[in-house]
């Protein structure tokens, strides 16, 4: 039987999973575990590129173990870890550092936006990319699940491992991204120019992983969408409606157009989405209903991933610094 390809990608315990990280990523990331070996981790060491309360990180990183098995991610199938628990991820992130250039750094979007935010900017928020390549590459993932947002940071795991396979022999597997047809980027329900985001404060403009019927119905209600009252999907006229549009869109598996066609007026279109949304997660916060009456479970699932991850990042670790030339520790 020929081996399985292996997928990877990874979410930071910024604050609570939001509806853009579902549709964008989470739901296909436990599509994917049935045809593939997965591995997927809470990259808690990239929280750590902006200022977050250190208890605040590991309560987050709880939570978001929690999470992952609400979803519907099967610890049997798929690894699931944190990525400070696999220490190679540094450490190749060290070696590819020395393979990236500031320039093409430089060029990263989400870096120029993240950077404008803040008065005084972290290097590891400059350097952060390389870490995600680090994360990717240890594992030979061959695909990587994720949102329309991190397109550019695949694009540069790509390019490094190419330049890295260029320059010291084949080491590394060249991923490619998987970005879904729809709802890629899901847009803030207060500020549809801007994605949904878990570490911007939008209280109404952002839907929770865990937010109850009342509370989608309400967000969905109060949506900013426009005046002219005619129900079309326009990506740049009517931001705010093709979002609403994207989400029916995502929720029902039809296209953004085929679920414009069906309504005329903005009121029947915000009852149905707010309902499909509610639909859609309700499995999620059952599930993670249940799961909180066992928190030991989630210790012993992510020992267990954190133990498959390392097995095969130490021997990518391993390949790629006897590549560059480091002396191996004597046996
Ligand atoms: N709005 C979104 N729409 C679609 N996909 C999204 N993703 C994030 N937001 C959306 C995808 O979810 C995965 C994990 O995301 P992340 O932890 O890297 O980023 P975040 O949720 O956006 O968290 P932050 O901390 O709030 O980050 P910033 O500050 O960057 O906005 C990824 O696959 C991502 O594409």
């Amino acid at each position: 039987m020929a081996p399985m390809s292996r997928v990877l990608s990874g979410i930071a315990p910024s604050g609570n999973f939001t509806l853009g990280n579902y549709l964008g990523a989470l739901r296909h990331w436990v599509a994917l575990q049935d045809d593939n070996e997965a591995f997927y981790c809470v990259v808690d060491l990239h929280a750590l590129t902006d200022s977050i309360d250190p208890a605040a990180l590991q309560a987050n990183t709880c939570d978001a173990a929690l999470n992952m098995l609400a979803i519907g991610l099967d610890p049997h199938r798929s690894a699931i870890f944190v990525q400070s628990h696999v220490p190679e991820h540094p450490r190749l992130a060290w070696l590819l550092e020395c393979t990236a250039t500031m320039g093409e750094l430089s060029r990263m979007t989400q870096y120029k936006e993240k950077a404008e935010r803040h008065e005084t900017v972290r290097a590891g928020l400059f350097t952060y990319p390389v870490l995600m390549a680090a994360d990717i590459l240890l594992y030979d993932a061959a695909a990587v699940p994720v949102g329309d947002d991190q397109r550019q940071h695949i694009e540069l795991a790509r390019e490094l491992a190419i330049r890295f396979n260029h320059r010291y022999g084949e080491t590394f597997t060249v991923p490619e991204a998987i970005i879904p047809p729809a709802a890629a980027r899901v847009m803030d329900l207060q500020h549809p120019e801007r994605k949904m985001s878990k570490s911007v404060e939008s209280p109404l403009g952002t839907i929770s992983l865990l937010d109850s019927p009342d509370d989608i119905a309400k967000k969905v209600r109060k949506a900013v969408t426009d005046t002219d009252g005619e129900v079309r999907y326009d990506q740049d006229a009517k931001p705010g409606l093709a979002n609403l549009l994207d989400l029916l869109a995502a929720a029902t598996d039809r296209t953004p157009q085929e679920v414009a066609g069906a309504y005329e007026r903005y009121g029947d279109l915000k009852n149905d989405v707010a309902e499909a949304l509610s639909e859609l997660l309700r499995p999620v916060r059952e599930l993670r209903a249940e799961l909180e009456g066992d928190p030991s479970h989630v210790d012993q699932v992510l020992a267990e991933g954190a133990a498959r991850a390392h097995a095969v990042a130490s021997a990518t670790y391993v390949r790629a610094a006897g590549a560059v030339g480091l002396l191996p520790p004597a046996p």
